[in-house]
């Protein structure tokens, strides 16, 4: 524990932390704490008023909650990068980053491509330096919850992963990253997160998915035995709200590309995506999932759920294996609300290319990526909720060019989405 992690009631959740008990989260102090930050940036009510859990009963009141999910593009090029730029506290992309997340001012929101360091201080430092500091005048944001824990991204695998003839760097990490960490993820919450009660899937074997799509002979089969299913991890995260537990579902999926003939990312993309469709199957077809303290098994049928992040695959367009991301959009389980926005119509209008030619609709996109040759922006960022949550609203935060906002656009190659729910 760090001097100035007194203050916090619960800085970082990680698998296996001892510290990561329902008796170390404190709302009542982290209400104060919010107060007291709110009132040192001379605000009045603190974005954290309501994050106190409420005294809601099941068949009572129900409560909103946003949920949303973000590719922020913040990995660095090396081992501390963003540490150095989250202790600077200008970096223009980072304060970039915290505004979009004030404007849109989710309850629960995962950050895909965060930098993951075991000690939690870019989280820490993310809250402290740019989240809880008002960016272009909005209203800082407070969440008194996090949780991160180790991604396969730049992890040595020890092999000579693409066949190249040499060992080691990005591409031979039993995910593709330059260290280990880079492209990590993490959860921030108003509400508390029952870490004792998250599972992790970091360490699963794609071997030991029935009827994969795990390219053998390219990798032999040793090492194949061997490989890792998910790219960086694929978390479990309940998040109690109100009287209600939510489970976050988090992931994301390694792009379909990048690949030789084998197609070894393109059927990698698909299988971390099917990890989550068999993991809502209870039974027979989620038997084969181990998470990684060892139990076996899916998630029941009554647990409500929100599956987030950046799944590299669009319905229709890109280069995913075919029927990739509907695994997840037609589940029994999952309710596709299809978030949408103007500013991605305009964009794909204004930016030709490969948009020309997509099949999916461009207000659906949520990834501004290059369009000639391709592949064009895509649907690729998905909030998933389970049917029995009611559904309030939900958008795709991509202001058209030239409107207020809009110069958020630069921050990321992908944009914040968002669904509002009603939980009780
Ligand atoms: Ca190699
Ligand atoms: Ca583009
Ligand atoms: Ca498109």
């Amino acid at each position: 524990m760090r001097p100035g992690d007194r203050h916090r009631p619960h800085p970082l959740c990680r698998w296996g932390h001892a510290s990561c008990t329902m008796g170390a989260m404190s709302p009542r102090i982290s209400r104060r704490r919010a107060f007291a930050a709110a009132a040192a940036a001379g605000l009045g009510l603190p974005a954290t008023a309501h994050a106190a859990p409420k005294p809601a009963l099941r068949g009572g009141r129900a409560e909103g909650l946003r949920v949303a999910t973000f590719n922020a593009s913040l990995n660095r090029a090396e081992a501390g990068g963003l540490l150095r730029d989250l202790e600077a506290g200008k970096d223009p992309q980072i304060c970039a980053v915290a505004e979009v997340i004030q404007i849109n001012n989710p309850d629960i929101l995962l950050l895909n491509e965060f930098d993951h360091d075991d000690e939690g201080a870019g989280i820490d430092l993310f809250r402290s330096n740019f989240l809880e500091v008002g960016q272009n005048g909005r209203t800082p944001v407070f969440y008194p919850y996090a949780y991160s824990a180790p991604v396969n991204t730049g992890v040595p695998s020890g092999h000579d992963l693409n066949r190249d003839g040499t060992v080691g760097g990005a591409d031979d990490a039993w995910g593709f990253g330059e260290f280990p960490g880079q492209y990590g993820m993490v959860i921030f919450s108003r509400h508390p997160i029952l870490s004792e009660q998250v599972r992790t899937f970091q360490k699963l074997r794609w071997a030991d998915m029935p009827s994969n799509l795990l390219p053998t002979e390219f990798y032999g089969e040793k090492i194949a035995g061997e490989l890792r299913l998910s790219s960086k991890s694929h978390w479990d995260v309940p998040v109690q709200v109100g009287a209600a537990t939510v489970h976050v579902l988090a992931a994301h999926p390694t792009p379909p590309s990048f690949d030789g003939p084998e197609k070894r990312n393109q059927r990698r993309n698909n299988d971390e995506i099917r990890l989550w469709a068999d993991y809502l199957s209870p039974g027979q077809r989620s038997q084969w999932i181990v998470d990684d303290a060892g139990t076996h098994g899916g998630l029941p049928a009554r647990e409500q759920f929100v599956i987030l992040g950046d799944y590299n695959s669009d319905p229709a367009d890109g280069d995913s294996w075919p029927g990739a991301i509907d695994q997840l959009l037609t589940h029994p389980r999952v309710r596709d609300t299809a978030p949408r926005s103007t500013g991605a119509v305009d964009a794909a209008e204004l930016q030709g290319g490969a948009n020309a030619d997509h099949t999916s609709d461009p207000q659906f996109d949520t990834a501004d990526f290059g369009d000639t040759p391709g592949p064009g922006n895509l649907r690729v960022d998905y909030v998933l909720p389970s049917k029995p949550l009611q559904i309030v609203s939900s958008a795709v935060f991509w202001p058209e060019k030239g409107t207020p906002g809009s110069e958020l656009n630069a921050t990321s190659d992908h944009r914040l989405v968002r669904v509002d729910l009603q939980v009780r």
